[in-house]
């Protein structure tokens, strides 16, 4: 477009306001693509105050759901938040740009039990957000049994009290433990051997919900339920009698990461918010309002004896744990079974 000198010299003038191609920054802003209940507000505002970048978050309830609209293309995104199995699939679609870690000083305060994962081995693609598991939840003065598994939950008796993540992967890996499996061992005959199981379990739940399953409980519509370690610790923090049991046939531990989209428009913008979330003092924050395992070092430092002993965010003891791999196109039929149970239920 041609300028007249008049409408260069106001552009000099006001450069600020003027919508002129030429005198015009580039737009900062950073596309966020998170879990909901993840991410504080108040990190949001204090990384747009101190640079200026504005911050449009979107937010998913499942790893599925996320994928599903980064590779539709519809939107693209500056910085997602995946989980150690969808970082894993998404390296090997060569999805993610690596980090320039140059960019990144922070990156130091992540604890070294938290690098160089099987998902990311060198490092290359991810920073660390949260750690966490998922376990059982109980209201222990609506329930007095000693629920210790998940076939003490599914049980005919708190048909319409229980509540589950809406998360396929999830609820199938529940199933594979109780017929003593791993949760990456999904094949064809594993899962009609869990069939028989989901199919007893799925009609017994009253509400699924992956954003806030505390709420549920809170207000008193379920008495019991399975889900995110994050929940079951605010519940705790409102009211101990909401007690969190890691099953003792093994639990999900989960590593969720930020890393930029290989078609992230911004990525000066994610780096520096990588960076910031780093800061102790500002990670902190995001372990006050989504008590998760903070896998930041330094930041752990500055939590109260009570948040470090609540037993959901940092479950004492030795509980089996694992994490989940990759299962390519199986996805797919884990997606069916679940999605065809809760059709029949
Ligand atoms: C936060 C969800 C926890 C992430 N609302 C599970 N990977």
């Amino acid at each position: 477009m041609q300028r007249t000198a008049a409408v260069g010299a106001i552009c000099l003038a006001a450069a600020a306001l003027c919508s002129c191609p030429s005198n015009r920054e580039a737009p900062r802003e950073l596309n966020l693509f998170a879990w909901s209940e993840y991410v504080p507000q108040r990190v949001i505002d204090g990384f747009s105050r101190e640079t200026g970048i504005k911050v449009h978050y979107e937010s998913y309830a499942s790893n599925e759901e996320m994928l599903a609209k980064l590779v539709s293309g519809a939107q693209r995104y500056d910085l997602i938040q995946p989980s150690e199995y969808t970082v894993e699939a998404l390296i090997k679609d060569h999805r993610l740009a690596p980090i320039d870690w140059a960019k990144v000083p922070n990156a130091k305060n992540i604890d070294p039990k938290y690098r160089n994962l099987p998902h990311d081995p060198q490092q290359t693609y991810t920073v660390p957000w949260m750690v966490g598991t998922v376990g059982i939840v109980v209201n222990s003065e609506k329930v007095p049994d000693d629920i210790q598994r998940y076939t003490d939950v599914f049980q005919d008796k708190y048909k319409g009290r229980i509540v589950a993540l809406n998360d396929a992967r999830e609820i199938v890996s529940w199933a594979l433990a109780e017929i003593g499996k791993g949760p990456n061992e999904v094949s064809a005959d594993n899962l009609a051997k869990i069939r028989p199981i989901l199919q007893q379990w799925l009609p017994l739940v009253k509400v699924y919900d992956s954003d806030s399953p505390k709420t549920a409980l809170l207000n008193g519509d379920v008495v019991l339920g399975v889900v995110w370690s994050g929940e079951a610790a605010r519940l705790y923090n409102e009211d101990p009698k909401f007690r969190y049991v890691l099953p003792a046939e093994g639990a999900h531990q989960f590593v969720d990461s930020l890393a930029i989209p290989a078609n992230a428009p911004n990525p000066d913008a994610s780096l520096a918010f990588m960076d910031y979330i780093l800061r102790p003092e500002v990670s902190r924050l995001i372990s006050d309002d989504f008590p998760y395992t903070n896998p930041n070092i330094e930041a752990r430092k500055l939590l109260s004896p009570d948040q470090l002993k609540n037993p959901a965010s940092y479950p004492p003891g030795d509980p089996k744990l694992s994490t989940f791999t990759d299962i390519g196109e199986s996805a797919v039929q884990i997606d069916k079974l679940v999605t065809d149970l809760k059709a029949r239920s």
